[in-house]
């Protein structure tokens, strides 16, 4: 089904990229979204570092990388205790019941803890400012990751309009569910990043290629890359494409480009592997390796592996519809945006 044949978009592209500035422009979340979320943020840190002295409490997901949406009312925290170990599922099961009775407590509505879930959470709403909130305990790898993507987003900000705009189109076209079968929003962060690090003159470099000044070891992992975004600022200035070409540039990607059994997107090498350098070339359990998205840290996490059969070709037949209407459309972008 390769259908590519090097015809590009039928729309004016000044205009189109006009219309799309403007509709990443109006997903952004306002001043005072932000304001009401790090203002919940706030009074879940001063709970939980009451109830735990010495405790770090960190923020973090899309409202701490600059990659949140607007109308998206949820912050991810993360409790960081010294006395529980990174691979302790029941310690940190124990923790997340404590911590629910205290948001409890506390006022917090709609507490739900689920201390055996893979990452043991527990989400509760406050009220105030009407924030939902999921508290995880030791998620130190969702905090690197998160510090990695904010670092990306401080070096050319088409990255964040880029993921607004994917997000807006995952969320509406129904394939941003990974309990259904389709991709997390992290996993499209990642997408995205690896675009703009593949360009032929590229936007974004590959910062866990360059001499690192971030270090930190999860467990059995260790998270290096050079953090030092301001030497880097300016560093897609030779690439001038504008946000509409590089819409067009992802679904196309997707939609024609991508070389769905063999490849494994990594946004720490910058470019592909090849399935068989993972060994991620048949099912085992409930992973398939269908779409493959290598996690930049956790390297046998597979971002991609919630995909099965039947939701490949959904995905698959979504990224062509996109980059079909992107290419024949006079004027796509209503029919590109419109619910599923
Ligand atoms: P939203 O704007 O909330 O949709 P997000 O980036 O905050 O997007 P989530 O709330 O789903 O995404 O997840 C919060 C963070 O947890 C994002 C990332 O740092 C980490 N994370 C999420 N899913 C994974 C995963 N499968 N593997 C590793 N880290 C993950
Ligand atoms: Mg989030």
């Amino acid at each position: 089904d390769r259908q590519h044949d090097g015809r590009q978009p039928k729309a004016d592209m000044r205009q189109l990229d006009a219309a799309l500035c403007q509709l990443a422009d109006s997903l952004l979340p306002t001043p005072e979204e932000r304001a009401a979320q790090l203002q919940a943020f706030e009074a879940v840190r001063s709970l939980l570092q009451a109830r735990y002295p010495g405790a770090r409490v960190h923020l973090f997901g899309s409202v701490a990388n600059g990659l949140s949406v607007r109308h998206n009312n949820d912050i991810d925290v993360c409790l960081e205790l010294e006395e529980v170990a990174g691979d302790d599922q029941a310690a940190k099961g124990e923790v997340a019941v404590a911590v629910g009775e205290l948001m409890e407590a506390a006022g917090m509505t709609e507490v739900l803890t689920l201390p055996k879930a893979r990452v043991p959470v527990v989400k509760f709403v406050v009220p105030r400012t009407g924030t939902k909130v999921d508290v995880t305990v030791n998620n130190m790898l969702a905090c690197v990751n998160t510090k990695l993507l904010a670092d990306y987003c401080a070096i050319d900000p088409r990255l964040a309009l880029l993921v607004a705009l994917v997000k807006h189109w995952a969320k509406q076209r129904a394939v941003n569910d990974p309990y259904r079968g389709t991709l997390s929003s992290y996993c499209y962060v990642l997408m995205c990043i690896h675009l703009l690090q593949t360009r032929p003159a590229p936007v974004l470099p590959v910062l866990q290629q360059l001499p690192a000044t971030f270090r930190r070891t999860v467990g059995q992992w260790t998270c290096e890359f050079c953090d030092d975004v301001a030497s880097l600022r300016g560093f897609g200035g030779a690439n001038r494409e504008s946000l509409a070409e590089l819409v067009w540039a992802f679904f196309e990607y997707w939609a024609w480009r991508h070389n769905y059994s063999s490849d494994v997107v990594s946004i720490r090498l910058g470019g592909c592997l090849h399935k068989d350098d993972k060994n991620w070339t048949r099912r085992v359990g409930n992973e398939r390796h269908l779409v493959c998205i290598e996690d930049p840290f956790e390297l046998t996490h597979d971002l991609g592996r919630t995909v099965d059969r039947q939701t490949r070709a959904v995905l698959h037949k979504e990224f062509t519809r996109a980059a079909t209407l992107l290419r024949d459309a006079d004027d796509p972008l209503d029919a590109l945006f419109a619910p599923y």
